[in-house]
């Protein structure tokens, strides 16, 4: 399978050697970070800030980074940190380097309230197959679903690839998505008849949302598809917004990009725009050593207000 099958290029962003060699020397040096209740400490943005102020290039890292995310390019990017992961190895320091850059898109913070700001997503040969560490299909879904205000954007830092080479990322365009539907599909969309999942332990993210429109009306900065193809198989919709939640899931997956994740890339989806999932890990992880299967990081930003 080649690596990329239709996403577009211009949402993966390399770094040059010379700022790759600069943010292995940052890595060293930035400080722990502190939080302030879910939240990154702003002192702590405040002082990373400083430091990425002094590398030559990281001005156009992060120009490229907030255009790939903006309305008008797309609502993902990928940024290639595999060299310093090598460098570093991604523990505190390559942490520490892939917060201060994620802190110039918007706010990081961790609403699951038993996890630290980056949460872990191993490979469970134990999870049903369709959940984050499971090893089967994990349908479209945007994360948080299921609460008023979900975070802006989620965060997958690729710390071990499948090993058997599968795995693959798939992001499709919700709002392009929503767009291909007839209108009385749309208008099942709007009604407040879908429901998925539980919300315990949530912090930063609103109210529990149940049951809650797919469609919000609300434009796209503010506004999210609240769509998770879980609910499809997991929730007690009517028929008529079954049909039409299973239409958008159809149009999802036409309109899907696909890609696998190498170790030290670190994937940023706008919610608002896009949706998320991932392809089924390959056949064979019985025969994986658990230290050597699948391994991603997790994180979300919130944006100012
Ligand atoms: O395994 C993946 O690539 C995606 C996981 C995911 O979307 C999640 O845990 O919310
Ligand atoms: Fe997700």
């Amino acid at each position: 399978m080649p690596e990329i099958e239709s996403a577009d290029r211009n949402n993966f962003i390399d770094l040059s050697g010379e700022l790759e060699e600069a943010l292995i020397e940052i890595g060293k040096a930035l400080p722990e970070w502190s939080m302030d209740g879910t939240f990154l400490a702003d002192s702590t943005i405040q002082q990373y800030r400083a430091e990425l102020g002094s590398v030559p290039q990281f001005r156009e890292l992060k120009n490229a980074l907030l255009s790939a995310l903006s309305a008008e390019a797309g609502g993902y990017a990928v940024v290639r940190l595999g060299n310093i992961a090598q460098a570093l190895g991604i523990e505190k320091q390559f942490l520490r380097v892939a917060t201060a850059l994620l802190a110039e898109v918007a706010a990081p913070f961790q609403p699951f309230q038993r996890w630290p700001l980056w949460k872990t997503i191993g490979t469970n040969l134990a999870a049903k197959p369709g959940m984050s560490t499971g090893i089967g299909y994990n349908a479209f879904h945007m994360d948080v679903v299921n609460a008023t205000q979900p975070p802006d954007y989620t965060i997958l830092l690729c710390v071990r690839p499948d090993p058997l080479g599968a795995g693959a990322s798939i992001l499709s365009d919700a709002r392009a998505a929503v767009s291909r539907l007839a209108p009385s599909t749309r208008a099942l969309l709007a009604e407040a008849a879908y429901s998925y999942g539980s919300f315990f332990e949530l912090t930063e993210v609103g109210e529990e949302y149940a049951p809650f429109p797919v469609l919000d009306g609300k434009p796209a900065d503010v506004g999210f598809v609240r769509f998770t193809g879980k609910m499809l198989a997991e929730s007690d919709l009517s028929k008529s917004h079954a049909r039409a939640a299973k239409e958008l899931a159809d149009e999802l997956i036409a309109g899907q990009d696909t890609f696998t994740l190498q170790r030290g890339d670190v994937l940023i989806v706008d919610q608002h725009r896009w949706v998320h999932g991932r392809e089924p890990l390959a056949d064979g992880q019985h025969d994986v050593p658990e230290e050597n299967r699948r391994v991603l990081l997790q994180l979300f930003l919130r944006s100012p207000q």
